[in-house]
This record gives structure tokens, C-alpha cells and sequence, in this order.
């Protein structure tokens, strides 16, 4: 069948926009994205997103082959003159094993940071960022979290497991170098408890729900981030609402929409410094018509600009 990457001229999808491979020894560029399948599954689900990264690649053949073309969300190319992107592929996770999982992100992270490179994970289930963030404490510097997400993930286990899905952002409060915690896009029912609202409030995040940013715009979201910040920028694809991004294990109405996201990342990157990035939550098993996977493909060569905008 007939794509637009075929019609500007790409001939696979082995790496996310047909970006140049990197190894993981002798890394050089300014931004290094990669895959992991999962991290820290929890039984009952087990790798629930692993077919993501390799989805997301097919879905950016597209924009492969018009990568230097004129972005106009960015004004310019995704990559400014200069700024090198590269695919260091996907690590070699096994779901039976999530202590070595949780090594292989954190090493993947330490390398990428010792490059003076900019890490893009993209999942793979919402436990990934836990390692990615523990291996951020090589930068040396306090770290603030845009967590742009559905879901809290403020759980202090689940079923025993402390390192899993819903307990990414408590995890993340609990690490010395993470100093802010910003959660933008919160909605309807999840694994929160009301306890876990409390928690996280008395610990000192700020929290924009969905509906604010519906009605009255992101303004407070961005002010929350602090001038001149470190950011990681922790996306679960499901604060997009359903209608636009099908491919997720739970679809809430009420999320948020391309430009809100982007206009959320834009602002952000206008008066801090984005630290890394994350993507997780892509279930390629609930897609339409390859509608989500397009989607996830177009906001990750959106922020790859974002960052790439950044360094050059
Ligand atoms: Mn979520």
C-alpha cells in the first residue's frame, strides 16, 4: 500500500525517522533516543507495551524520509543545522528479570549523559522511567519532573511491587536530586487513592488537572516549572484524550490535545533546560488504523526539535 514515506523516498523503518544507528560504545551526537520493551512489569500484564518502540519507528517512516523538510510546529527542520540525532536501538529487556531491566536503562542513561547527550526513552510500560531517572543523578544537578500522564502514579506498591507502573512518580519523590515534581493532565478514575493525593501534596506537587487544562489554559503548569530548571519530561501517551490516542490500556475521555502538549513542552523549554525525555504507555495491541502510533511519532519529532532547538 501507498505511504507518504514512499513518496518522499524512505526505504525502511529500522530506526525512529530513519535517524542514523549508534552503538552504545563511542556515542556522538547531541541527542541519543532509544527503546526498552518494559522495565518492572507487574504480573498481570506483564510487557503490555512492548511492541511500542518498534511501532512508533514504523509510524515515523514518514517522516523519515521528510526529516529536513520544513516542520511548521517548529519553524524549521526537527534537526537545526549541526544538531545530530541518532537510534542506539532497543535494549534487551526480559520481563523475567526486571533488576537487570532496571540496570540496562540506568547504564543506557549514565552513557548517554557521559556523551553530553540528551536521552529519549520511549517504552514500554510507564515503570521505565524509574531506572531512566535513577540514572539522571550523573548529571549532578536538582532535577524538576514534567509528568504529563492520566494517572498520578503516586501508589507505594502494588501487589507487592514497589517499582512498577503506578509508583513512578512517589519513586521519584523519594530520590535526592529530583527537587520539583510538576503533574499536568489528570482525569477521571485511576489507581490513585485518596491517600496518595495527600501524599503527594505534602511532598509538594503541583498538580494541573486535564479539566484546567481544558478550561483555562496551561499558564499555571509552566509557571510551576522553575526558570533556568533541569526537566525531565515523562510523557504517558494516555493524557492524550482517547479520541486522538487510541493505543492505550485505559481510555479516559477528557485529555489532552497535540498543541496543548506541545505548547506545554514549547513553554517549558522557554525557560528551563529539558534533561531528558520519556514516551511510554504506546500499546500498539489497541491502535486504530495506525492512527496512535502516527500521532506518538509526530509529538516524538516534535520534541526532539524542542530539544534539538536547545543545543544548537
Ligand atoms: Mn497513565
Amino acid at each position: 500500500m501507498a505511504n507518504l514515506g514512499e513518496m518522499f523516498g524512505a526505504s525502511s523503518a529500522a530506526t525512529f525517522f530513519d535517524l542514523p544507528e549508534a552503538g552504545w560504545t563511542a556515542l556522538d551526537a547531541d541527542i541519543v533516543l532509544f527503546g526498552a520493551a518494559g522495565a518492572t512489569p507487574y504480573p498481570s500484564v506483564g510487557f503490555y507495551c512492548a511492541g511500542g518502540p518498534q511501532a512508533i519507528r514504523a509510524a515515523g517512516l514518514a517522516y523519515g524520509a521528510a526529516f529536513a523538510h520544513h516542520h511548521f510546529d517548529l519553524g524549521g527542520p526537527v534537526l537545526p543545522p549541526g544538531v545530530r540525532a541518532v537510534d542506539a536501538g532497543d535494549l534487551d529487556q526480559d520481563p523475567a528479570d526486571p533488576a537487570a531491566n532496571r540496570g540496562r536503562i540506568r547504564a543506557a542513561t549514565e552513557a548517554i549523559l557521559a556523551a553530553h547527550a540528551v536521552p529519549i526513552l520511549v517504552g514500554g510500560d510507564d515503570s521505565l522511567p524509574i531506572p531512566l531517572l535513577q540514572g539522571l543523578a550523573a548529571l549532578g544537578r536538582p532535577l524538576t519532573i514534567l509528568q504529563i500522564d492520566a494517572h498520578i502514579d503516586w501508589r507505594d506498591e502494588v501487589g507487592g511491587e514497589a517499582l512498577g507502573l503506578s509508583s513512578t512518580m512517589r519513586r521519584a519523590s523519594e530520590m535526592a536530586h529530583v527537587a520539583g515534581i510538576v503533574q499536568v493532565g489528570q482525569r477521571g478514575l485511576g489507581s490513585a487513592r485518596p491517600g496518595d493525593v495527600v501524599d503527594a501534596l505534602a511532598w509538594g506537587v503541583t498538580f494541573v488537572p486535564a479539566r484546567e487544562v481544558a478550561t483555562t489554559g496551561l499558564a499555571r503548569a509552566i509557571a510551576a516549572i522553575p526558570e533556568g530548571a533541569d526537566v525531565v519530561l515523562c510523557l504517558d501517551v494516555d493524557a492524550l484524550d482517547p479520541g486522538i490516542m487510541p493505543a492505550v490500556i485505559g481510555r479516559t475521555a477528557g485529555g489532552l490535545t497535540y498543541w496543548q502538549v506541545m505548547e506545554l513542552i514549547e513553554g517549558v523549554a522557554a525557560r528551563a533546560r529539558i534533561a531528558a525525555f520519556d514516551m511510554v504507555e504506546f500499546m500498539p495491541e489497541r491502535d486504530i488504523d495506525g492512527q496512535g502510533a502516527l500521532l506518538a511519532a509526530q509529538l516524538l519529532a516534535g520534541v526532539t526539535g524542542i530539544i534539538a532547538r536547545q543545543r544548537g
